[in-house]
């Protein structure tokens, strides 16, 4: 209203920022410098994100896809009828599809995200090749406690479902904390969690350093985000990707290197880089199958049926609550 506005404050620099804004100048201000992954996925993000999902190097996706389409019917002995999925950050529909497909009659869909627009565009398509499902979308942070809703009268087991790995962008007291409120939230039930295997470091190198350049405009995207939402002066050019196993933290890092010594300039403030200075932007844990679990019963499951694929490239879990 116009009330509102006479109200807001009149310089440009001390009006509110965004989430991004507030991460991004507390990251750049930090030593080392560090933003949350999370960030990434604006549209333009989402979509390089799907084009890395189709890349030869990036084996993830397609090995999940596989074990979900090869052991479906025993993925789907465990959850029983009736059931009610709960997916946390639904991105991809394709993996849930499997699942449903294989399920004797479930019951209800919840798919939690925080892109709440993109959320009800795909739980609507959903909802039309699946007419006898109840597919409820809850637009939120799935890191944070929510309230379900209550159970429908004569639903099966309520069953978490988070396919790809993402559990590895978590900090580990980050994933701890989230398998514990999964835990709480899907008691009774349990959760269906995808997680990528300890391997090769040259097969996981290649994963993240794909030819096509595709995973480094990923990372680079992020600069442009802020040049594009924050009104940042970051040099496309100035920074490059890096992306690397660090084996004994079984994990990815990836990274945003300054080529040269620079300044970067965001709401006013400059921000100095060193050549070589770094911005940290994505861990990707790998996991050992009885790593994952120990964890699990850490965050108070029950450790149930795994499944990988022959390669033992990757791995889906059955942890019951
Ligand atoms: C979403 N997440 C599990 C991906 C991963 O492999 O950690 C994100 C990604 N980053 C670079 N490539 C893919």
């Amino acid at each position: 209203s116009h009330l509102q506005r006479q109200a807001e404050p009149p310089e440009a620099d001390t009006a509110p920022w965004s989430e991004f804004g507030r991460a991004m100048q507390a990251g750049l201000a930090r030593t080392p410098r560090n933003i949350s992954p999370k960030f990434f996925y604006d549209v333009a993000g989402s979509q390089l994100f799907d084009r890395i999902c189709e890349l030869p190097e990036y084996y993830p996706t397609r090995t999940e896809l596989g074990i979900l389409a090869a052991c479906a019917g025993e993925i789907a002995a465990q959850i029983g009828p009736h059931a009610e999925i709960v997916e946390f950050g639904a991105g991809s529909l394709t993996k849930v599809r499997l699942l449903l497909d294989a399920l004797e009659s479930p019951k209800r869909y919840l798919p939690i995200d925080i892109s709440g627009e993109h959320l009800e565009a795909a739980a609507a398509r959903l909802k039309a090749d699946y007419p006898a499902l109840a597919v409820q979308p809850i637009a939120a942070d799935y890191t944070m406690p929510l309230v379900l809703p209550a159970p429908m009268a004569g639903a099966g087991r309520r069953v978490g479902f988070f396919p790809g790995s993402t559990i590895g962008n978590f900090e580990p007291d980050e994933a701890l904390a989230f398998l514990q409120l999964a835990a709480r939230m899907l008691r009774g039930g349990g959760l269906l969690i995808g997680v990528d295997l300890v391997k090769d470091p040259d097969r996981l190198h290649a994963a993240y350093n794909d030819a096509q350049g595709v995973t480094a405009a990923f990372n680079l995207n992020l600069l442009r985000r802020a040049n594009a939402e924050l009104s940042a002066d970051f040099d496309l050019d100035g920074f490059s990707h890096a992306a690397f196993y660090n084996a004994p933290m079984r994990r990815i890092e990836m990274h945003l290197v300054s080529r040269r010594a620079q300044s970067v300039q965001l709401r006013g403030e400059h921000f100095a880089f060193e050549e070589g200075e770094t911005i940290h932007t994505e861990y990707s844990h790998k996991f050992t199958v009885e790593g994952l679990q120990a964890l699990a019963v850490r965050a108070g499951f029950r450790v149930g049926a795994v499944w990988t694929d022959p390669e033992r490239l990757f791995s889906v879990h059955w942890l019951v609550s």
